[in-house]
């Protein structure tokens, strides 16, 4: 690939929410930092710092390819494309516009996520959806029915004030390194106290001052005792309470049902372990709360965060510097892919679609209506397939590796008559499809991506695509000249972003030259001179004044675990990113070991006979992997953990695919699993 032109620009990091600035260094011929809007001293994590490698990688798809007897073979973009066009033509025609969907990508940007999403309400669905399902959409729905906004209460700036940060479900050494080291723990350092709540001790734990090692599934009994110990002991926030809350009477009496030593037992916790954090997060002057996957991935998720949301209302901790409930974002533009409307209930800007001053406001600008029904999410996507869903495009995501219940997904897969993907590599999900499109990595692209606290910043090429491969942007404009009746033939990020600014009231205010080598960040409403920093200071994002405390009830994970059985959670380790499509790709990433092995506490491996690094069998009704054992205490007992990394071993053959009722998640964090010895 050494014949394409580089030239070093800025742009920013195609791997997490954090966000930071990297480019191209030729003395290297690598990715290095820029000082950019969150990584002001130029600072990055290993991902980051290999990131060329995938760029230049000899396995970059650099032709179209397409299904011909059986096997994917190299074509033309006309063909390509032709062979989409006849086949979402011949479905639409027979069964309608819900027989397609459309996955869109918390990895691209704005500007692409935009142009699919209104691609697929051209064709006449609302079947569009991006992994942001599978990350914090019931963050964002109890976030955004509370509170009136399903983002980052505070910024990363701010958060530094904080006097004790409540970090539940996530693990940000490791998921979000730059946040880490260069925000919180600093803050740490200078005495702000870390409370963690994770079934496992890992980088972050090693910070904390006190780790809560909650049993997987149990988080609202763990935090409805928190609020307890917070009215018995006097530790609200009564002016707050006074004036910013409803519901107060109503929770006092849910609680006094509340037995804080019984919730702790029950959440796997010691009683004076809870009482201590509950008191430290009371206590402190400025309190923030972190939340995560763990909270997020179940199927009471929803639930889960509106339990925490009782804690910040509780407390006075929100609408001020250095407090809130700060849900840590996954992909580069995975906040960016919701708010630009890559979602099947709601429109550009969080509006629902049934609502029809929403659907007519869009239209003044698109020239057509989108249709009133909400489309199907992600999981429920993939099990029409082959039902009542025929034809899919599936823009950078890799849902045979990363979707629960992974053999009934890549079943499903293959019932589809066209399966199109557009990625930069031939992955797992990309094996499967009829037509196979090679797009643009991110050292190839300009246009504008949202990080996790709402700052919107610009992306730049660095080099043009290798071979054949074409700008996503283009490939998606070019899809929708095709498949729709509206023109699309505008595939310029700066008047794409022109035009989502006119649909999308949060980004209203900003502008493509503006945002520059900085950031804007949302709500940024127009005739302002910059955006909003801390939500809900005098009211909250939903235009009232106060929120409603709400009691939250526990409700027992879906898999029933015998004796003999274990409880598999799983997640991220810091140096491969979800489905390992890039990072297993990686040379230098994949050096660095612990990332494939099953954690297992060492009484339960003793009494299964199980040696650290044994290769032992994993199994449920599901599915089974083979993996290394990696006995340690860090895990508690009963649990094991395993990353969703690899596409071998294939952890997500266990998951299940139970959604949360309200957000549809799936639950991720919590299945019955047998785990033996593998006979030699
Ligand atoms: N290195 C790296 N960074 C990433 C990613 C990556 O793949 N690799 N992915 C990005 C994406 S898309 C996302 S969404 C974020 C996710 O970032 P995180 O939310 O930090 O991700 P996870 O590791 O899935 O889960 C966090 C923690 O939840 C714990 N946990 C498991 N079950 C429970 C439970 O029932 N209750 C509680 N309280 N905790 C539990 C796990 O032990 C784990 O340490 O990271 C982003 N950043
Ligand atoms: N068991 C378990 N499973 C999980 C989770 C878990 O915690 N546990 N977490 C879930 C979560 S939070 C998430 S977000 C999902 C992630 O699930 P996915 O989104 O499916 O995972 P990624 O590996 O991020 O997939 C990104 C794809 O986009 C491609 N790509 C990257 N950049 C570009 C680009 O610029 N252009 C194009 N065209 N393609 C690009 C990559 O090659 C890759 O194939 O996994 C979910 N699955
Ligand atoms: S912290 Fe996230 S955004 Fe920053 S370099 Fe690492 S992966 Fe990239
Ligand atoms: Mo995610």
């Amino acid at each position: 690939m050494a014949d394409r032109p580089i030239e070093p620009r800025k742009t920013v990091c195609p791997y997490c929410g954090v966000g930071c600035g990297i480019t191209y260094d030729a003395s290297s011929e690598s990715a290095i930092g820029w000082n950019g809007p969150v990584n002001t001293r130029r600072e990055i994590c290993p991902k980051g710092a290999t990131a060329w490698e995938i760029v230049d990688h000899e396995e970059r798809l650099t032709e179209p390819l397409v299904r011909e007897s059986g096997e994917l073979v190299p074509t033309s973009w006309e063909t390509a494309l032709d062979r989409i066009t006849s086949s979402f033509e011949r479905i639409v025609s027979e069964s309608g516009p819900d027989s397609v969907g459309f996955f869109a990508s918390s990895n691209c940007t704005n500007e692409e996520n935009y142009v699919l999403q209104k691609l697929a309400r051209a064709i006449g669905t609302n079947n569009v959806d991006n992994c942001a399902r599978l990350c914090h959409s019931s963050t964002v729905a109890a976030m955004r029915e509370r509170f009136g906004a399903g983002a980052m209460t505070n910024t990363l700036e701010d958060l530094r004030e904080a006097d004790a940060y409540l970090v539940a479900g996530a693990n940000p050494a490791e998921q979000h390194p730059i946040i880490f080291r260069s925000y919180l723990l600093p803050a740490i350092q200078n005495g702000t106290t870390l409370i963690h709540v994770d079934p496992r001790e890992n980088d972050t734990t090693r910070k904390a001052t006190h780790h809560l090692p909650v049993r997987p599934g149990y988080d609202i009994p763990l935090i409805n005792a928190a609020a307890k110990v917070i009215l018995e002991e006097e530790l609200t926030d009564g002016a707050f309470l006074a004036d910013r809350v409803t519901g107060l009477d109503a929770f006092t009496a849910f609680l006094e049902e509340v037995d804080v030593d019984e919730n702790a037992r029950l959440a796997g916790v010691e009683p004076a372990t809870l009482r201590d954090a509950a008191r430290a997060y009371a206590d402190a002057e400025r309190a923030a709360i972190f939340t995560g996957m763990g909270m997020s991935q179940h199927h009471c998720g929803t639930d889960n965060v509106h339990a925490l949301l009782n804690l910040a209302l509780l407390t006075g901790n929100v609408g001020r510097r250095g407090t809130g409930v700060n849900p840590l974002r996954g992909q580069n533009n995975v906040q960016g892919a919701g708010d630009v409307g890559a979602l099947p209930n709601v429109l550009p800007g969080y509006r629902d679609v049934i609502d029809a001053d929403a659907r007519e406001d869009v239209a003044g600008v698109w020239g057509f209506e989108p249709p009133d029904r909400p489309g199907l999410t992600e999981v429920e996507m993939t099990h029409e397939f082959g039902e009542s869903i025929h034809g899919a495009v599936i823009f950078g995501e890799n849902p045979a590796v990363t979707e629960p219940n992974a053999n009934r997904v890549r079943d499903q897969l293959d019932r589809l008559d066209c399966l199109v993907v557009l990625d930069l590599f031939l992955t797992e999900t990309a094996e499967r499809a009829d037509v196979v499109l090679p797009g643009s990595a991110w050292a190839e692209k300009g246009g504008t991506v949202t990080n996790t606290d709402r700052q919107v910043m610009r992306m730049r090429p660095n080099t043009e695509p290798p071979g054949e491969a074409r700008l996503d942007l283009a490939v998606l404009c070019d899809l929708g000249q095709r498949l729709t009746d509206v023109s699309f033939d505008d595939a310029e990020p700066a008047s794409v972003f022109e035009e989502i600014r006119r649909v999308l009231p949060q980004y209203a205010g900003m502008s493509y030259e503006g945002i520059g080598t900085g950031s804007q960040r949302w709500p940024f409403p127009d005739g302002v001179d910059e955006g909003i920093g801390v939500l809900h200071t005098d009211q909250f994002e939903s235009g009232r004044k106060t929120a409603e405390l709400r009691a939250i009830d526990h409700v027992d994970p879906v898999d029933p675990v015998s004796d003999e059985e274990l409880v598999l959670t799983t997640g991220r380790v810091i140096q491969q990113f979800n489905s390992g499509a890039l990072t297993r790709r990686s040379g230098t990433l994949v050096r660095m070991r612990g990332d494939d092995v099953l954690q297992i506490h060492p009484d339960d491996a003793e009494r299964r006979g199980i040696a650290d690094e044994s290769t032992v069998r994993v199994a449920n009704g599901r599915g089974e992997v083979t993996v290394e054992a990696d006995v340690t205490p860090a895990i508690r007992r009963g649990t094991v953990f395993a990353t969703f990394h690899y596409a071998d071993p294939l952890v997500n053959r266990l998951t299940g695919d139970t959604l949360d009722p309200v957000a549809k998640i799936p639950e991720y964090k919590h299945s019955a699993v047998t785990v033996s010895v593998t006979p030699s």
